[in-house]
């Protein structure tokens, strides 16, 4: 028996788990002060988790996914797109819609259960969170098409976890992209887990990268936990894109250090000493201690950004709370040009409870 094909998957990191740069940093990386604003939207995005999570225990907004411990993998994408290219994300992806425009107060907005929150006024062609798992890379591929019948310079790029890679809308979206060779450049958070479900458990591929090949697309990883190698492969991929070299498939290895949601307690399925072990390589502290080794960072540069990410944080709080509540029908606005009868009823009852209940005010 011969062998008809053969495949390989890479794997890139620049930084070691204790911030030791590679000898051959990219172009990009090799001034540190081109990294500050990376490392800032990784710290800015973690303080918004600790915040947010809070504003859910006090019911002030309603279930979050935090994105800790994965804020290299949106911080490293967004910065490798332009403005004009589309990300459509997933619903944990809050890292990246920030480097984009998105606010803080949109993000919350979105949390809360308002529809506001799906519309970015500096980024009105991103598409908003999909939280059906998988389905958004057809979208993407969708989007990926226009661009190439309209001959724009433009990508799109889809953010999706490890277990919407085990969904059949992944493949067929993907499946699309490499039959069409469209500009569609897939980011895949292999954060290790789908809820409860183990990465080994949901899939017997040694790698999500692999998955790609059936598609003809070039597929690789990448430690997501290192914002340089996430923002170079991913910038090397969306280039390439953009340059009508078809579709790309980056996967990106990190791990989910908090809860799947505020609804979720992992420790019920996963023991602490795993935890711990990850929390040696998490992306936030491998930059800083890079940044440090360098002479470009100090613990008075940290406490002065740590500040400033929580007043920031602070402000699109009170952004948020101060908006009044939208009418009860928004609910109802995008969904049908005519309601069906049994959501008439719906829509009734709405209004109904709407007018017993006048809160003004998000909290
Ligand atoms: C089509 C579909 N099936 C099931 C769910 C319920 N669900 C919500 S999150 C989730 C796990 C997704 O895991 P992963 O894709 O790894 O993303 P992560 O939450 O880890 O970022 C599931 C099964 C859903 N939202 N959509
Ligand atoms: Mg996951």
């Amino acid at each position: 028996m011969g062998t008809v094909a053969r495949f390989d998957i890479g794997f890139t990191r620049y930084l070691s788990p204790e911030g030791a740069p590679a000898p051959d940093l990219p172009a990009f990386a090799r001034d540190p002060a081109a990294l500050l604003p990376l490392y800032r939207a990784m710290v800015l995005t973690r303080q918004f988790d600790l915040k947010a999570i809070a504003m859910q225990r006090t019911g002030q907004i309603g279930t979050f996914a935090s994105a800790l411990g994965q804020e290299a993998i949106g911080v490293g994408t967004a910065t490798a797109m332009r403005p004009d290219d589309v990300l459509i994300p997933s619903y944990r992806d809050h890292a990246a819609q920030f480097v984009r425009g998105v606010t803080m107060t949109e993000s919350l907005l979105y949390w809360g259960g308002d529809e506001r929150g799906s519309g970015f006024a500096a980024v009105p062609h991103d598409f908003g969170n999909c939280v059906p798992i998988g389905t958004q890379v057809g979208h993407a591929a969708g989007v990926a098409y226009a661009f190439k019948l309209r001959q724009q310079p433009r990508v799109a790029v889809c953010i999706i976890g490890d277990g919407g890679t085990s969904n059949g809308a992944f493949y067929e979206g993907m499946n699309m992209a490499g039959a069409w060779q469209v500009p569609l450049v897939i980011v895949i958070n292999n954060n290790q887990w789908a809820i409860s479900m183990p990465r080994a458990k949901q899939t017997a591929a040694a790698t999500l990268a692999q998955k790609a090949i059936a598609a003809g697309i070039p597929g690789e990883q990448v430690d997501g936990n290192d914002v340089i190698a996430v923002r170079d492969r991913v910038g090397d991929a969306i280039e390439r894109a953009r340059d009508g070299a078809g579709p790309a498939l980056i996967e990106a290895v990190t791990y989910r250090l908090g809860d799947h949601t505020t609804a979720d307690d992992a420790s019920r399925y996963r023991d602490d000493a795993t935890v711990k072990e990850a929390w040696l390589h998490e992306p936030v502290k491998r930059m800083r201690d890079y940044l440090a080794s360098v002479g470009a960072w100090d613990a008075g540069r940290e406490e002065a950004l740590i500040r400033e990410c929580q007043q920031a944080v602070a402000a699109a709080v009170e952004a948020y709370l101060q908006l009044p509540h939208p009418d009860v029908s928004a609910m109802f606005d995008c969904l049908y040009e005519t309601l069906p009868a049994a959501m008439a009823d719906q829509f009734d009852t709405a209004q109904r409870y709407a007018a017993q209940h006048k809160e003004t005010q998000h909290g």
